[in-house]
């Protein structure tokens, strides 16, 4: 490989007038950046799937404005107990069959208990039986449980920053800033991989998700997932009917992420389902390359994955075969030719 073509060392010393001049660039230059960015380390046709389940919903404590599953917005959501492994084990192997190549499992708790988390082990065990990466959400956790979750196999563990430092305590009062630092960094720490990303549309400054993003990529590592929500509105959380974001300035936000951070996956997470296929495609263009895929986010509803695969295909893209950062053994991996079900995944 010639100098010319040497892809750049990854950055950790974003400054934030950098960030807003990525922000300020003109579109077309932003969007072909950022589609070069990410050619330098990934297949461009490939995109990866995630698969969700809430295996706790509802009751959480903590005062997240956007959430539906905290105690103290009335959403009208029905509180469910931990799932039991084996309705687990059955999702994820409707999401196998499917095409997804990972399984997200997310709690509504503000940190696991220690009985919690031997459930949640068990059921990261079932997972990966079944041939899929694994990824778990439960809130802060201490090194210690970090450490256990490593031991059990897990894969990813998904913990978001949301928004900037500053815009933070307008969003959540409950924990801080500092606390997710921690968590992120116990979860570094044991050797897991980091998904760690945020949410926009919630009010705030295109100079918030400017920092965000900065905060994001000046992390020790980069986060090797990075999911971009758009925030989903639900009737009961402080949050709703706020005005929603410009999509193209969405677009700009995911085209900026994948510059700062081109070797990590970045995800077109929560709010596709009010997203046109125009700016969803927009979203690949900008170097989105994994999607929530199956019917379902937690408590609210994603499009039809059949509808998805439509997308891709119309695309001349395709699900992801082999996961980067996996230790899957390709004989191993899930194949992205299985036929799809059409059953609700
Ligand atoms: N309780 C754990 C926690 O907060 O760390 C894990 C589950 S929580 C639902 C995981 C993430 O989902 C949040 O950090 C937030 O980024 C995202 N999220 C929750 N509600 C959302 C909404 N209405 N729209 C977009 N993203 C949302
Ligand atoms: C993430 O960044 N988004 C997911 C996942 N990580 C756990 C959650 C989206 C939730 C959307 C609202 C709901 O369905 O409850
Ligand atoms: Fe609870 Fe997580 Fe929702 Fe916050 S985002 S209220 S911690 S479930």
């Amino acid at each position: 490989m010639t100098a010319a073509h040497a892809v750049p060392a990854l950055r950790h010393d974003w400054t934030l007038e950098e960030v807003n001049a990525l922000f300020a660039r003109p579109f077309a230059d932003l969007i072909y950046q950022a589609q070069s960015a990410h050619r330098a380390h990934f297949d461009a046709r490939d995109v990866q799937l995630s698969t969700l389940l809430s295996i706790k919903t509802g009751a959480c404590p903590e005062d997240c404005a956007y959430c539906p599953q905290s105690v103290r917005f009335d959403t009208g959501l029905e509180r469910e107990a931990l799932l039991p492994v084996e309705q687990v084990r059955g999702a994820a192997q409707r999401a196998r069959a499917a095409g997804a190549t990972r399984f997200c499992m997310g709690a509504a708790w503000r940190s696991p208990k220690d009985k919690d988390l031997d459930a949640v082990i068990k059921m990261v065990q079932a997972v990966k039986d079944e041939g899929l990466e694994t990824c778990v959400t439960l809130g802060m956790l201490k090194a210690r449980q970090a450490e256990q979750l490593k031991s059990a196999g897990l894969d990813y563990y998904n913990h978001n920053l949301d928004t900037s430092p500053e815009y933070y305590e307008q969003i959540i009062t409950t924990r801080t800033y500092q606390d997710r630092l921690d968590t992120l960094g116990h979860v570094r720490d044991a050797g897991l991989k980091v998904c760690c990303g945020g949410i926009i549309g919630m009010g705030e400054a295109s100079g918030d998700r400017a920092e965000m993003l900065r905060q994001l990529a000046n992390l020790p590592e980069h986060p090797q997932s990075v999911p971009i929500n758009n925030l989903v509105q639900v009737e009961g959380t402080p949050l709703a009917g706020i005005e929603s974001i410009d999509e193209l300035d969405f677009v700009r936000t995911i085209a900026v992420a994948k510059i700062m951070m081109p070797a990590s996956y970045v995800r077109l997470a929560a709010g596709r389902e009010t997203m046109s296929e125009a700016t969803q495609t927009l979203c690949f263009l900008a170097g989105v390359n994994s999607i929530f895929y199956g019917d379902q986010l937690l408590t609210t509803t994603n499009p039809a994955h059949l509808k998805d695969l439509a997308l891709l295909d119309k695309l001349g893209m395709r699900p992801e075969a082999t996961p980067k950062y996996s230790d899957i053994g390709p004989g191993e991996t899930p194949s992205a030719e299985r036929a799809p079900q059409a059953a609700r995944v």
